[in-house]
């Protein structure tokens, strides 16, 4: 007899009750609280049940044989061969033992950045963090893909990097909000993933009920469908990276029309006296004037003049989308959104303002409250040498070499060896034929994954990880953004010779002699259920109430009553601009930094400032490539995970990652809808299938980001990729000197007709 059973769980695009017949699963079921269901969920049963699971330890042949030493030209074309755990640990242990001791544990990156999955305990990337650091540690990374620009710009202007993650909230939005412009849209694609998780995905229903309020709606960006029909809003088809020119167009105009807050900025920002002369060309010979801008963004400047009229008289709220910072100069749109802001003169008013990153994730701006809770501590690392993230390859090739950073001039360590878990830096690294260089260099590459991934088959050494339904965990949004905490309740039994991380080190810590410190002498279900206990006791003390473990995981999740009150950005600091300091040099929004000015780069002045790509439809290369590439968010999948799931796979066209083309472009080249296409530059190349569409301007094409790195010739740098994997393309360049973030929507490409015998 079949037994059936459920299992509540959840996945950072949420919850769901997995169904489970005789130890697999056969399907899931929404969360009930969820009035929008990401139809990810569905990829569940395809996902643990795999053919492309990693069934035991696995070595690739030619590491087996010559270990660090072997030719790592081989990685990603060599076959593997099957170890057992004992041989896999007893490898790894001897390896890194010899890293440390030949070249010291910072010549270990292990930074392995990425999202893994949900959960507070089962974390790949700390759970690796963690033990490292009882063996002396390892190179980080600092920064992240996402909000890399603004993670590092915001100190300068507005003290606080929380801000991003709580802006005004749709409540205040939706009642007071008549004009919402937005650089980016407000894609409600994005709108189904929040890094934790998400209980329920109520932000649509803001969206609608601020439309259903009378709300205005405005996308500023390359693609009409940024922002839904139902929204109806007015589309401005910018050039792609010409954000900051159509924003200084915009202060101009409130400038000489006398449109500005000159009350507001006084009172609440510094350095206008500083900016006035560039706005006005006094400082060099340009005036910032619609005009001007109507020639970078292609936006005819009557219309310009009119959208900053409009803002003047409107209570506007002007929203940023992560993707413009993702942009060569990306410091440079979040500081001009900034100054548009502050001299329409509504930060910290009901419905006004700034928002960074509303159509980022699901949670952002919905009203809650959420109660502290803890993941695993990853204790202190012993080496203080890091990187920023986007500069790994930069890295791998130049060790010793100087570099500038926030202000800061350091060098790069020597990576000996690499560690991944929880990560894949063959989806989210710009230019992947030179990470492929890069990563030639390592002498070993260890990586943990559940499946088959493109990082897995660029390792060395390969350990089988437990999905997160074969295992128990509670989650909750990383950042606060939703109000359920939920609990993740293994379904199934750890699929072939899979295991849980936080075994593996366990017993990589005995063979170190660290196993007491590692494991405190808890096991996962005491580690979980103190995490648990060291959450409710921190919510307590803010004044939410959790309910006890048992409790919480007999009944699945718990969720925390929403506030009845909106909640306004910047509020106090309105109110009371001297009891309420911002955290910046000058208590006040730093228009200008004179601390950023100091540091003296010519790639991020101290104010915003219009500074060209190194690739754009204004730049010289259109000649050779004239497509702007976006390569943003994928709709069906989260970033490359499980791209070969059902989900992911009914989006292809032509068996490969959709690419959305204008009909202009396409006639010109002689294209039509379905057909397989090359897209190429002088980094690389990729096939996708083409979609033509008007919802995207002319001169830009769109592929979204994830599709499984397939190299025709694996091993081989320059190979055509068979996927569409745009990372084949991007360009791998800092945004600045200052926060050196990745650039992936600044490329060039072009796109041809490919048969299958070219
Ligand atoms: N061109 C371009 N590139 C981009 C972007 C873009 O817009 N365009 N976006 C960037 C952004 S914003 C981001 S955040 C990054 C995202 O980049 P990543 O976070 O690296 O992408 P994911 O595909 O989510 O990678 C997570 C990996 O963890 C694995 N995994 C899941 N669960 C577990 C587990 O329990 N244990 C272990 N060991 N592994 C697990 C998954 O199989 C997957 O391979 O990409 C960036 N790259
Ligand atoms: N379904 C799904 N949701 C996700 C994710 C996912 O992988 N899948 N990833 C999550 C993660 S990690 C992150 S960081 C967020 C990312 O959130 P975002 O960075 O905001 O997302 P994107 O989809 O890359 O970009 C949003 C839109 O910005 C527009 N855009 C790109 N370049 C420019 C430009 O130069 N100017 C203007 N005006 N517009 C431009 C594009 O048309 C694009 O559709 O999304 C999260 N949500
Ligand atoms: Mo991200």
């Amino acid at each position: 007899m079949t037994s059936k059973r459920e299992a509540i769980s959840g996945a950072h695009w949420g919850l769901f009750r997995a169904q489970i017949e005789d130890n697999k699963i056969v399907g899931v079921k929404p969360f009930e609280k969820d009035p929008h269901p990401s139809p990810m969920i569905e990829a569940t049963p395809d996902l643990v049940h795999s053919d492309l699971r990693i069934t035991a330890p696995a070595v690739r042949q030619g590491y087996l044989e010559n270990g660090h030493q072997s030719d790592t030209s081989k990685r990603g074309a060599e076959s593997f061969v099957e170890v057992t755990w004992d041989q896999a640990l007893d490898l790894i242990h001897g390896e890194l033992t010899r890293v440390f001791k030949e070249h010291g544990n910072e010549s270990l990156f292990a930074g392995s950045y990425g999202w893994a999955s949900a959960g507070k305990f089962h974390v790949a990337p700390s759970q690796l963090h963690r033990f490292l650091n009882q063996v002396g540690g390892f190179t980080f990374h600092k920064g992240n893909y996402s909000a890399g620009a603004i993670t590092y710009l915001a100190p300068y202007l507005f003290g606080d990097p929380w801000f991003l993650f709580a802006p005004t909230s749709w409540s205040s939005i939706a009642e007071h909000t008549e004009l919402f412009v937005s650089f980016g849209g407000v894609p409600s694609k994005n709108m189904q993933a929040d890094q934790g998780g998400i209980g329920a995905h109520d932000g649509l229903d803001w969206l609608a009920r601020t439309k259903a309020n009378g709300t205005e709606f405005i996308n500023i960006g390359p693609i009409a469908t940024d922002m839904d029909d139902s929204l109806g809003a007015q589309w401005l088809p910018c050039r792609p990276n010409t954000d900051t020119a159509m924003m200084l167009g915009l202060c101009h105009t409130l400038y000489t029309e006398a449109l500005w807050d000159q009350a507001f900025i006084n009172r609440y920002c510094v350095g206008i006296e500083k900016i006035l002369p560039y706005l006005t060309g006094a400082s060099d010979g340009q005036p910032k004037s619609a005009e001007w801008a109507a020639e970078i963004t292609e936006i005819p400047a009557e219309q310009i003049r009119t959208l900053a009229r409009k803002m003047a008289a409107s209570r506007t709220l002007v929203n940023v989308s992560l993707s413009i910072q993702r942009a060569d100069h990306g410091e440079q749109p979040y500081w001009a959104a900034l100054l548009l802001a502050a001299m329409l003169g509504e930060i910290g008013l009901p419905g006004g303002g700034i928002a960074y990153g509303f159509g980022t994730s699901a949670g952002l701006g919905v009203p809650r409250k959420m109660a502290p809770v803890m993941s695993v501590p990853t204790g202190k690392n012993p080496v203080s040498q890091f990187i920023p993230v986007a500069r790994i390859t930069d890295a791998l090739l130049n060790p010793g070499k100087a570099y500038q950073f926030n202000g800061e001039e350091r060098h790069y360590p020597d990576i000996r060896a690499i560690w991944w878990a929880g990560g894949n830096p063959f989806h989210h690294h710009q230019d992947l034929n030179r990470l492929l260089r890069g990563w030639q260099k390592a002498e070993t590459v260890i990586v943990n994954e559940p499946w088959w991934t493109p990082i897995a088959r660029q390792a060395d050494i390969v350990l089988p990880a437990t999905t997160s339904l074969e295992r128990n965990d509670f989650g909750s949004a990383n950042f606060a953004t939703d109000r359920y905490l939920f609990a993740m309740q293994q379904a199934v039994a750890p699929q072939h010779q899979a295991r849980d991380e936080y075994d593996i080190y366990a017993d990589l810590a005995t063979r170190f002699g660290v196993e007491e410190t590692f494991t405190e002498g808890r096991d996962s279900q005491q580690w979980l259920e103190h995490l648990y206990e060291e959450s409710r006791q921190a919510s307590a003390k803010a004044g939410i109430e959790l309910p006890e473990f048992e409790q919480f995981w007999e009944v699945g999740y718990h969720e925390v009553p929403p506030p009845t009150e909106p909640y306004v950005a910047f509020a106090p600091f309105r109110a009371d601009p001297e009891a309420n300091p911002l955290r910046t040099p000058s208590g006040k929004f730093e228009l200008f930094s004179e601390t950023i000015a100091e540091f003296g780069y010519d790639d991020c002045p101290g104010h915003p400032a219009w500074l060209e790509p190194a690739e754009w439809l204004g730049s010289p290369l259109v000649e050779k490539f004239p497509l702007h590439l976006i390569s943003n968010q994928p709709s069906a999948r989260l970033h490359g995970q499980f791209d070969p799931g059902r989900v992911s796979q009914q989006t292809k066209v032509a068996g490969r990652e959709p690419i959305t083309m204008h009909p202009v472009d396409a006639t010109r080249r002689g294209l039509i809808s379905g057909e397989l296409v090359k897209v190429f530059n002088d980094r690389g190349a990729c096939l996708a299938g083409l979609v033509v569409s008007e919802s995207i301007r002319p001169g830009v094409i769109q592929i979204s980001t994830g599709a499984w790195f397939d190299p025709l010739e694996p091993g081989v740098i320059g190979s055509l990729d068979n996927s569409g994997n745009v990372n084949m393309l991007t360009l791998d360049k800092g945004t600045s000197k200052l926060a050196q973030a990745p650039i992936s929507q600044t490329t060039l490409v072009d796109v041809q007709r490919f048969e299958i015998d070219d």
